[in-house]
């Protein structure tokens, strides 16, 4: 398995209420990332963390690593706090469109594999607020406009319930899944945030068997959460069992990507928070990869649910 981190994380970050961590260059921020014990993945997010291509080539080759994904931003800009692909002006809409192409441009440039996007701040806050009819016709356009150019970069697209509007747009993996349908662009995919997953009230497992099965392709981000909140704490804190059957499904799916780790260490330090977060999910992985995956689907097929239970129990919790 590949293991990488949105390098976000490895600087200052901030919520309402405090501050933690000290700012970082995207070079000491890649350092970090070459120290972090099986990670060599890095996604950057467009345009706030690169300089050229030329430069971020030769940055990424300093420390040896390799583009997990480019995330691109398209909520941090004055204009785009309130929405951006959804939005009734159709020219705050469609340079929320330019700048997905511009990340994939940038994408192409430096070989990263895929450009992905969460729309964070599309969606409202208050009942009676948005247009509804018109939202989803806007971010069916935006989105396939995005998709359609430069179609050797796919573009993924990440659900999330809530954060940074009280209710975001696409809400779920199943809701950025009929948009994909509704765009009807091969070169597109998800990308299924764990945590995400929980605070929909999803089975990230589930989530990921869904994506597949509807034809689409899957990037993967580690983490965790107590599911009332995008948390992104370490992962399998929280969802032990959770983490090890996304993993066992993974491998199902021959799944080659990165686990991207969207986790913020917070109060801890970051080496070790990034550490022990490789170690678990690299842990979790292995333990999925020890199983009898034939024996587990004989079992499911069989409805042997006594038996499965026995299985976990003794596999997986080792009890
Ligand atoms: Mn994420």
């Amino acid at each position: 398995m590949k293991q990488g981190v949105i390098i976000g994380f490895l600087g200052k970050t901030q919520d309402r209420f405090s501050e933690y961590q000290q700012p970082a260059t995207t070079r000491e921020k890649l350092e970090i990332v070459s120290k972090i014990d099986g990670f060599d993945g890095v996604e950057m997010v467009y345009p706030y963390e690169n300089s050229t291509p030329e430069e971020t080539m030769a940055l990424m080759k300093e420390f040896d690593l390799n583009f997990a994904a480019i995330n691109v931003n398209i909520k941090k800009e004055a204009e785009w706090v309130a929405g951006a692909l959804t939005r009734p002006d159709k020219g705050i809409r469609d340079r929320a469109v330019a700048m997905i192409k511009k990340a994939k441009d940038f994408a192409k440039a430096v070989g990263a594999p895929h450009v992905t996007c969460c729309p964070l701040s599309d969606g409202y806050d208050l009942l009676f607020q948005v247009n509804y009819r018109d939202s989803w016709k806007y971010i069916i356009e935006t989105v396939g406009e995005a998709a359609d150019y430069l179609p050797e970069v796919p573009l993924f697209i990440e659900p999330k319930y809530s954060e940074t509007r009280v209710h975001c747009q696409l809400d779920s993996t199943a809701k950025a899944l009929l948009l994909l349908k509704e765009v009807g662009n091969p070169n597109t995919g998800i990308t299924l945030d764990f945590g995400h997953s929980l605070q929909s009230a999803e089975n990230p497992a589930q989530s990921l068997i869904t994506i597949y099965e509807s034809g689409f392709d899957a990037y993967i981000h580690t983490n965790d959460n107590d599911t009332k909140y995008d948390w992104d704490l370490i992962g399998a804190s929280r969802h032990f069992l959770h983490y090890v059957e996304l993993m066992f499904w993974a491998q199902q799916c021959k799944y080659d990507k990165y686990f991207t780790t969207d986790a913020s260490p917070r109060i801890f330090n970051i080496l070790d928070f990034f550490n022990r977060h490789s170690e678990v999910t690299i842990g979790a992985y292995n333990l999925a990869k020890t199983l009898n995956h034939q024996r587990v689907l004989e079992m499911m097929k069989n409805e042997d649910f006594n038996g499965l239970m026995k299985f976990v129990n003794k596999n997986i919790y080792r009890i």
